[in-house]
């Protein structure tokens, strides 16, 4: 097995300043040649070595003069040069249309397009694929005009022309220096949404919407989030766009939710294509969030990209970050807040809690693909938002703007963005630097005591071992705090930012009027577990009285997750403390529906199970059907008022997206009650609905039903959407989520559906990845979840590596539950290990996770 180490790092000993590539398009055999200036990069007498994936080169010149004198050594090219400065040309044939990877050049929907982030431009050309080798790249493609009208590349347009044979070409250059991974190219044919942006120094940028064109009346929402985007990007962080064109191509098939290829994004289709009739509002929101994060790329990943892939997050963690304060502007920010919260929470922390652990700066790695996870991304971004917090607005953007001005142009690492933030924000950030090398996510304990009328609040952090992080040190944890009254309701303190920068610490309140109730990690300041003693009564307080949105819906969540713990573990629940809180959240007239829909919800089993000691899936699943039945009862009457809201004509705004989700989840508790017209109310909406939010909610409840409507629901969804393959994703994902008992054995039937297949990712991810994240289904207790998964990700293994792996973690999770199911996973695993001509994706994350 090989490894890349962190450690290892060394510059390249050539530069390549400037690369000519030469395509001649067609999915049976396309012939590439490339033309590459390379100059030698310090003194050394190393031969070129150029990356590869296993093609033989048709010829190599050398300074125009064809040699024979190269080699091929593990996947690289290596040739012998004597001078310090030469034109190297390679010529080599790929097929697109053989390529089911998705990596580098390949067909889909009958277009051929690129995707070379990490490690996919190699599979195109021989070159020095690594980040930290720039750039600047003329490109020249010669293609079939009728099947393939519509020629793009990175940067702009130069030339184009047709030719005596019924073929065309184009030319495209970009004068930006970049890395290989930011290299694309499609060919189709496309039709396009324009429009066009003027910069804040009154540029006109061309834009362009590329898909097929039967989707075009699909495109309004992205392009509209495009000038949003670049607008935002301009008022807070200054940071204006450069080329004099930039497009965006959708693809349905694709490893990535998209691509942030210098001036030619490449988007997966789930992230552009909406209207009403066929997207939800969370695809909406999704489309604006992808669209915005691939565009802020254009500074935070193209200007100034990584210098190695242990780097990865510079980019990543960063954009997220931008894209999550965008997405805040443009409606709540606190329900914003608590939906990246939760998804951290749902596939974050588990990872950082399971085999897969690893720094967001890691050490090591086997196949930087599995590498694009959520603790780069996501507890990324958490990273940047504390500094952001350390820092104020206003210091954090002097931070960012030194730091864009600074490394302009460069591959830089997370280190230079965090001595950028020191030094703008003249701070020590020496030991918040662990957040960058430890793994793990840290528990915080505080309990606040009273004593002579002082009141006393203990903290205490802990971070947990790791795979091969058996000791930690003690963090940086930002908290937010402020304590409330308990009688008055009323605020004791000012909200105080403590830095718990030691094992424990002790913070003194005097003089208090009343009992004090603890309010902490407001907005959650700070990506760790807080485990406080505070009672049922206190919580039940809080979610009626604080007033950090965050805070009040953290207060409701523990107050559930203790009842649905408690049940879980065989005491009977105590539900009416919950009852109480969700019925005063319900009746609240100056709360926003979009908060008390998120809320009144019941945390996920999976988080429940994150939890307990011991994951048990039937006692979780119980107790929190338990739970969700008793408030469907006792509430009814408010579930019913929130549900008959007067029916509005479709709009998509803040507002009618908190209303839209309300009236859901009003109507999941209706069915958790057992009412007798929960089915007939269901049906009626999802006949009824204008939009598919309100249609695929109606046929989620049916779908987790006994209800005769179920199975007409389903028939009625899949012919009306029979040829728009994202919503038949939602078909199959719909199923797979159910809370049915024989979910398992629909699924296994499920991929026998003609309309299944394992090539396209969307699909496979639709049915088996929502499968493996349904805690009741895949564990069930004959292992036939685990048998299940396994033999998809054999077979799937074959034709995606990258995606294979990224469906293995729930596997991985063994220890987490009891030893039957334990041995039954680790038995799956041992079998995927053993699996002829098995990736190193897949290799990588079963081995790791069976250590
Ligand atoms: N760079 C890979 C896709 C994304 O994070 O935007
Ligand atoms: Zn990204």
């Amino acid at each position: 097995v090989s490894v890349t180490r962190r450690e290892d790092y060394a510059p390249p000993a050539w530069l390549v300043p400037h690369t000519q590539l030469d395509f001649d398009l067609d999915p049976a055999t396309t012939r590439v040649t490339a033309t590459l200036s390379v100059t030698r990069n310090g003194a050394h007498d190393t031969p070129l070595r150029l990356d590869g994936a296993g093609q033989q080169p048709v010829s190599v010149t050398v300074d125009g003069v064809a040699v024979n004198d190269w080699r091929i050594e593990d996947d690289q090219l290596v040739i012998p040069l004597a001078g310090d400065a030469h034109e190297i040309e390679t010529v080599v044939e790929i097929a697109p249309e053989r390529n089911t990877q998705l990596m580098g050049l390949y067909a889909s929907g009958g277009n051929l397009c690129t995707q070379c982030e990490a490690e996919g431009f190699r599979r195109i050309t021989w070159f020095p694929d690594r980040p930290d080798v720039l750039s600047r790249y003329a490109v020249r493609m010669t293609a079939d005009k009728a099947r393939y009208p519509i020629l793009l590349a990175n940067g702009d347009p130069v030339a184009q022309g047709d030719l005596d044979d019924g073929r065309h070409w184009a030319e495209w250059n970009d004068p930006y220096p970049k890395p290989s991974y930011l290299f694309a190219l499609v060919a189709g044919d496309l039709a396009v949404n324009r429009d066009t942006f003027t910069t804040m120094s009154g540029r006109t940028v061309e834009l362009g919407i590329w898909v097929r064109a039967a989707d075009l009346a699909k495109t309004e929402h992205a392009l509209a989030a495009l000038k949003t985007s670049m607008a935002w990007d301009e008022r807070a962080y200054g940071r204006e766009y450069d080329l004099d064109v930039f497009n965006i191509v959708a693809v349905d098939d694709f490893n990535f939710g998209a691509m942030e290829n210098k001036g030619l994004n490449i988007f997966n289709s789930r992230y552009i294509l909406a209207d009403p009739d066929t997207a939800t509002d969370y695809d909406y929101d999704a489309i604006a969030a992808v669209v915005a994060h691939e565009y802020f790329h254009n500074w935070s990943g193209d200007r100034i990209t990584c210098r190695d892939w242990f780097q990865l997050s510079l980019k990543e963690g960063f954009t997220v970050y931008r894209d999550q304060s965008f997405s805040a502007d443009q409606g709540s920010a606190a329900v914003k807040r608590i939906e990246d919260v939760r998804g951290l929470r749902a596939a974050q922390f588990p990872e950082d809690a399971g085999p897969l652990a690893h720094p967001v700066r890691p050490d090591s790695y086997q196949e930087i693909s599995n590498f694009y996870t959520a603790t780069i991304y996501n507890k990324g971004a958490e990273l940047i938002r504390m500094m952001a917090t350390l820092l104020g607005p206003v210091t954090f953007r002097a931070a960012t703007d030194l730091y864009f001005e600074r490394f302009d142009g460069t591959a830089a690492t997370c280190e230079d963005f965090v001595a950028c933030m020191e030094e703008a924000g003249d701070v020590d950030l020496t030991q918040f630097r662990l957040w960058y090398s430890q793994a793990g996510t840290p528990r915080v304990s505080a309990s606040l005591t009273e004593r002579d009328g002082r009141t006393t609040l203990r903290l205490a952090q802990h971070v947990p071992t790791t795979p091969g992080q058996p000791d930690k040190r003690s963090m940086v944890l930002p908290l937010k705090l402020r304590l409330f009254g308990a009688e008055s309701g009323r605020a004791l303190t000012d909200e105080r930012l403590v830095l718990l920068d030691q094992p424990s610490e002790t913070l003194v309140f005097e003089g208090l009027a009343e009992r004090a109730v603890l309010s902490i990690n407001r907005g959650f300041s700070a990506p760790v577990i807080v485990e406080t003693d505070r009672t049922a009564a206190d919580l039940g307080f809080l979610a009626r009285h604080d007033d950090d949105p965050f805070a009040r819906y953290e207060a409701m969540q523990q107050l559930m997750l203790d009842s649905l713990v408690a049940g879980a573990m065989g005491d009977t629940a105590g539900h009416d403390a919950v009852i109480a809180a969700v019925s005063d959240t319900l009746a609240n007239p100056d709360l926003d529906p979009a908060f008390v829909a998120e809320a009144v919800l019941l945390p996920s089993e999976s988080f429940i199970g994150d939890q307990l000691a011991t994951v048990d899936p039937e006692a979780i699943h119980a107790s929190r059907e338990g739970l969700r039945r008793a408030l469907g009862q006792r509430l009814d009457d408010q579930w019913r008022e929130a549900y008959d809201i007067a029916p509005e004509a479709y709009v998509y705004s803040p507002q009618a997206k908190g209303r839209r989700r309300l009236r859901s989840v009003a109507l999941g508790y209706i069915a958790a009650s057992g009412a007798g017209d929960a089915a007939t109310l269901a049906f009626s909406q999802f006949t009824a609905a204008d939009n598919m939010t309100d249609r695929q909610g109606a046929l989620a409840t049916l779908a987790n039903s006994d209800a005769d409507e179920r199975e007409a629901a389903l028939d009625i969804f899949y012919n009306r959407y029979a040829d728009n393959s994202l919503v038949i994703d939602k078909w199959f994902q719909t199923q797979a989520l159910s809370s049915r008992a024989d979910t398992g054995a629909a699924v296994a039937e499920l991929v026998r559906h003609p309309d299944f297949t394992l090539a396209n990712p969307n699909r496979a991810r639709a049915l088996i990845g929502a499968f493996a994240a349904n805690q009741r289904a895949f564990n069930a207790a004959d292992g036939s979840g685990y048998r299940f998964l396994a033999d998809q990700l054999i077979a799937l293994d074959k034709l995606n590596p990258q995606t294979a792996a990224k469906l293995l973690p729930p596997l991985g999770r063994w220890r987490r539950f009891d030893p039957a199911r334990a041995a039954m996973m680790r038995a799956e695993l041992e079998r995927i290990v053993a699996a002829p001509g098995l990736s190193k994706d897949v290799f990588e994350q079963a081995s790791k996770s069976l250590a």
